[in-house]
C-alpha cells in the first residue's frame, strides 16, 4: 500500500475508530478482498479504550484466552487475566501483521458525517490538526464503541474545585499522587481497579459510593511454563481452553436472560468475597448491595475490600451534593478537603454526544431518531434511515458475561456478507427496512422482560434515559452469531441504480 490510500478523499468504506472493532474490520475487508478503504482515528494509534484507559490497575475482566481475535490467537499471553499494556501492544501486533497502518488516518477527528442521497456517498468531515477536509464513501463503518465519550458528573460546583480532576478514561500522568488526600467518585469497573492501587500512595483516600457493586474473586494467576508451550505446540489446544471458557460463561447468560434467580450461587460467592476481604461488620454492610446479582456488571476483584478495609482509606456513602473550591460536601453536611478528585463515573453509552454528528436522511441524526423511537438497530448493526451505514456495537450488542470480542466478530461476519451482497447485485443503496427493525426490537424486549437487568432492582447504564435496555444481548451469543451469519437482503430497501441528475 502507498500514503495515497490514506489520503484519498473517495472510497469505497470508512471505517470510524481503530480499536478492536474497527482493527477487525480493517483486517476482514482486505482478507476478502475490499481494499479501497479508510480507517479514520483521533488517537495516535490502534486500540481505542485499550489504548486511552490508561488509569493505574486498568486490566480485563475478561479471561485472556477469550479476549483475542479468533484469527489472531495469542499464545503469549502472560497472565489468565490481561492487563491493558498488553491488550493494547497485542493489538498493535496484529494491526501491524495485517498493514492496517497503511490504510489508517491517526490523529483525525470525525466532525461530522452525513448521507448525501444525490450522490449516495457519506460524506465525512474530518479534522487533522485544525486543517478541514472531507472524505466521501460509499459505505461508512462507524466503529467507535459505546465507552469512547467519558462522562462527567454533572454535580454542583464541580467547576470551581481548585484542585486536580481526572476521569478514569483520560489518565493524568503527570500529576504526583504521592502522599495527597484524594477523592475516588464511582465504584463501577473502573473505581474497583484504580483504588487498591493509589490507596497504597494516597496520604488519605475518599472512595464515594453511590451504589455498592456485586464483585466475585478475580483468579488471576500467570501462566505457567508448560500452558505457554502447550498454547504454542500443542495443536488446538489454547482453543480448547477458549472453548471451554466461553461455555463457563454462556451459562451465566441463560441466568442473566432467563433464570435469574439461577445467580443465587453467585451472590453467595461475591458476599463471600466481601467476608473475606473486610474485618468491620459496619463496613461489611455498607458495601453489600441491595438488588440482584447481574442487574449491573459482575465485577472481578481480590484487592477492592481490602483496600477499602485500609487505615488511610474512608468509604463515603451519603450521596454528594456539591463540589467547592476545596472539596466535596455530602447530604449530611459534611465537607471533606481534597486535592485531586477522580471521576470514575463511566460514559455516555445511551446518550453520547457522537450521536449528534452523524445525520442520514432528510438530515436527521442519531440522536433525534433515537429520542423519537429510543436506541434501535437491526442484528445491533443497521438502523432504519441511515443508508449504507454499519454500527459496529450497535444498540443491543453489549455483554455482561463474556468477551466483547466475540459479538464483534459475529458482526464482522455480518459485514462481509453484507459487501459481498452489494459487490454482487451492484447494489448502490441499502436502508434497512422498519418493519424488519421493529420486528427485530419486539423480539428484543420480548426477552429482556423476563431479564435480570429491567427486574433486578437496579439502574444502570445498560438503560436508557426511560429504564429500557437498549444497550445488551440478552442471550446466548452464539444464537446472535448464528443470526449475523448471511446478510438477510429480504430486509432491506435496496436499490441498484444511482439517481437521475437533477
Ligand atoms: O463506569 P460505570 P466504569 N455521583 O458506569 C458512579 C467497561 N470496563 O468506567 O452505580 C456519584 O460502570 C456510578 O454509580 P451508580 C465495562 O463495560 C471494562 O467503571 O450509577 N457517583 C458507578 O459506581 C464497564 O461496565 C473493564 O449508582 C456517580 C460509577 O460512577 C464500563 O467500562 C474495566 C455519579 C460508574 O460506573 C464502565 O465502567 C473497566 C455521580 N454523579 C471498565 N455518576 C474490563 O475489565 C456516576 N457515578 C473489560
Amino acid at each position: 500500500m502507498t500514503i495515497d490510500t490514506v489520503t484519498k478523499t473517495d472510497v469505497q468504506i470508512a471505517i470510524i475508530g481503530a480499536g478492536f472493532s474497527g482493527l477487525g474490520a480493517a483486517i476482514k475487508l482486505t482478507q476478502n478482498g475490499f481494499t479501497d478503504y479508510v480507517v479514520i482515528d483521533r488517537g495516535a494509534d490502534f486500540g481505542g479504550t485499550w489504548r486511552d484507559n490508561t488509569y493505574p490497575g486498568a486490566a480485563c475482566d475478561v479471561p485472556s484466552n477469550l479476549y483475542s481475535y479468533s484469527f489472531a490467537l495469542n499464545p503469549g499471553w502472560t497472565r489468565t487475566y490481561s492487563h491493558q499494556a498488553e491488550i493494547h501492544s497485542y493489538i498493535n501486533d496484529v494491526a501491524k501483521r495485517h498493514d492496517i497502518a497503511s490504510h489508517t488516518r491517526f490523529g483525525t477527528e470525525v466532525v461530522d458525517a452525513r448521507w448525501d442521497e444525490a450522490s449516495r456517498r457519506w460524506l465525512v468531515d474530518v479534522d487533522t490538526s485544525g486543517v478541514r477536509t472531507q472524505i466521501r464513501a460509499e459505505i461508512l463503518v462507524g466503529a467507535v464503541g459505546p465507552l469512547c465519550e467519558p462522562n462527567l458528573p454533572d454535580i454542583e460546583g464541580i467547576d470551581s474545585f481548585g484542585g486536580t480532576i481526572v476521569h478514569s478514561a483520560q489518565w493524568n500522568h503527570d500529576y504526583d499522587y504521592d502522599g495527597k488526600r484524594i477523592a475516588v467518585i464511582g465504584t463501577g469497573a473502573s473505581a474497583i481497579q484504580i483504588v487498591p492501587q493509589i490507596a497504597k500512595i494516597a496520604g488519605h483516600l475518599d472512595v464515594y459510593q453511590r451504589t455498592a457493586p456485586w464483585i466475585v474473586p478475580r483468579t488471576e494467576r500467570p501462566y505457567t511454563t508448560a500452558e505457554h508451550l502447550a498454547f504454542r505446540f500443542l495443536p488446538g489446544y489454547q482453543k480448547l481452553s477458549r472453548g471451554l471458557i466461553y461455555s463457563g460463561a454462556e451459562a451465566v447468560a441463560f441466568g442473566m436472560t432467563y433464570a435469574p434467580s439461577a445467580l443465587k450461587p453467585v451472590e453467595m460467592i461475591c458476599k463471600a468475597n466481601i467476608a473475606r476481604g473486610i474485618s468491620d461488620r459496619e463496613l461489611r454492610r455498607a458495601v453489600t448491595p441491595d438488588y440482584r446479582v447481574g442487574c449491573k456488571r459482575i465485577l472481578k476483584s481480590n484487592d477492592w475490600y481490602p483496600a477499602l478495609d485500609r487505615d488511610n482509606v474512608d468509604l463515603v456513602t451519603d450521596s454528594i451534593t456539591s463540589i467547592n473550591e476545596r472539596g466535596i460536601v455530602t447530604a449530611d453536611g459534611t465537607e471533606r478537603e481534597v486535592d485531586v478528585i477522580v471521576v470514575a463515573t463511566g460514559f455516555h453509552v445511551t446518550d453520547s454526544p457522537v450521536f449528534d454528528h452523524i445525520a442520514g436522511v432528510g438530515g436527521r441524526t442519531l440522536a433525534d431518531v433515537w429520542a423519537e423511537r429510543g436506541m434501535q438497530g437491526y442484528k445491533g448493526s443497521f438502523i432504519h434511515g441511515f443508508p449504507n451505514m454499519m454500527l459496529m456495537v450497535g444498540p443491543s450488542t453489549g455483554l455482561g458475561h463474556t468477551s466483547m470480542v466475540y459479538m464483534i466478530e459475529s458482526q464482522l461476519n455480518y459485514l462481509v456478507s453484507y459487501l459481498k451482497t452489494v459487490r454482487a447485485q451492484s447494489i448502490t443503496r441499502t436502508d434497512v427496512r422498519l418493519d424488519a427493525q421493529d420486528g427485530y426490537n419486539d423480539f428484543i424486549q420480548r426477552r429482556l422482560r423476563r431479564s435480570v437487568w429491567l427486574g433486578g432492582g437496579c439502574a444502570s447504564w445498560y438503560q436508557d434515559s426511560h429504564g429500557n435496555v437498549t444497550t445488551l444481548w440478552p442471550g446466548f451469543t452464539f444464537d446472535f452469531r448464528r443470526r449475523t451469519r448471511h446478510f438477510d437482503v429480504a430486509a432491506y430497501d435496496i436499490s441498484r441504480a444511482l439517481p437521475e441528475p437533477a
